[in-house]
């Protein structure tokens, strides 16, 4: 049987590292294409050469020539301009919006049948422009961040409770910016949820608020330090998503899907819970709100409303 293809557009931070995770786990053949000559062809390079080390066979190229995506089965896009410290993602949409025009066109020329996570900020609106920009269809295209946003939270939850990080499940729903919604209610150590937890004395609401709260800032906290976006989680995050395409897993993740009609809102992205297995995004989970949750969850959909009609107005052809 031939080796799945994926593409990677966008060789930088999370690039390079999409490229090696991939690789490592042996998801097939690699491909890296970037606008900066150089980049993708040096990076590929150096990532082959872990192969003898670590015992991967497929191949890992590096191009700025969008024919060498062609019949790529997921393509995963991180092209574009991460935030700076003093920046918001919003502040990004301008020059991403341009690129998102160029990657649609490589795609929809050379790879139509791919599945496409998108990563590029701001994620709910970039995930919307390069679904209409490609003309794939809405199962086949997604944004990355629920995961990355939950596995935050996660992390921070079981720093506070001293227990491990894999036996605590947690969902962020909403639009990927300062107005998520990590959901408390669902997230759960062991499947114990957080208001028990919270009644057994093992932590206190304002502890648990202050981990809600730097989970919604987690980005920015990492951007301040680093001077960039993160880029290890993200790309562990997208390639969780790669991997449920691939191999038919029917994973529960939360990701930017886009929604017609559920949770009430019609033609946008937004972070849901969905299901991922061959067909795409095949599922759309719909989770009850209650009234404190679903204020939450408005607000965010009226950010990422907001932010796709000034992305309107920059390129009307989106309209
Ligand atoms: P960076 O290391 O700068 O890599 C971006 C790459 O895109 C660079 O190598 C550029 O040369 C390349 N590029 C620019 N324009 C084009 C184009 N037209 N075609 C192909 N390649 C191009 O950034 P990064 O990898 O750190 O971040 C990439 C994006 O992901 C940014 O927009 C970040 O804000 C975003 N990001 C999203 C999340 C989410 O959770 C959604 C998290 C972290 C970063």
């Amino acid at each position: 049987m031939a080796r799945s293809k994926i593409a990677l557009i966008g060789a930088g931070n999370i690039g390079g590292t999409l490229a090696h995770y991939a690789a490592l786990k042996d998801l097939g053949e690699v491909v890296l294409f970037d606008i900066k000559a150089g980049v993708p062809e040096g990076k590929a390079l150096d990532l082959a050469q872990v192969g003898p080390v670590d015992g991967f066979n497929g191949k890992v190229t590096g191009t700025t020539d969008y024919q060498d995506i062609a019949g790529a089965d997921v393509v995963i896009v991180t092209a574009g301009v991460p935030r700076k410290p003093g920046m918001s993602r919003d502040d990004l949409v301008d020059t991403n919006l341009k690129v998102m025009r160029a990657v649609g066109d490589g795609i929809k020329t050379h790879a139509p049948d791919a599945f496409v996570i998108c990563i590029t900020n701001p994620l709910d609106v970039m995930v919307w422009a390069l679904q209409k920009m490609s003309g794939l269809p809405t199962n086949k295209v997604c944004g990355m961040a629920g995961v990355l946003d939950s596995a935050r939270f996660r992390t921070f939850l079981a720093d506070e409770f001293g227990v491990s990080r894999e036996d605590v499940s947690a969902f962020v729903l909403g639009g990927h910016g300062d107005t998520m919604v990590p959901l408390v209610r669902y997230s759960t150590v062991a499947g114990i949820p957080i208001p028990d937890l919270i009644k057994m004395g093992w932590t206190t609401q304002e502890r648990i608020d202050a981990l809600v709260e730097r989970t919604r800032f987690g980005g920015g906290e990492i951007v301040k330090q680093l001077g960039t976006s993160a880029f290890y989680a993200p790309a562990a995050s997208a390639i969780q998503m790669a991997e449920a395409y691939l191999k038919d897993e029917k994973r529960v993740l939360p990701c930017a899907a886009y929604l017609t009609g559920q949770y009430g809102v019609d033609n946008y992205y937004v972070g849901v819970p969905a299901v991922i297995g061959a067909d795409g995004i095949e599922r759309v989970v719909e989770v009850s709100f209650e009234k404190a949750e679903q204020d939450m969850f408005n607000h965010s959909v009226e950010a990422v409303k907001e932010l796709t009609a000034a992305a309107i107005k920059i390129d009307p052809s989106l309209g």
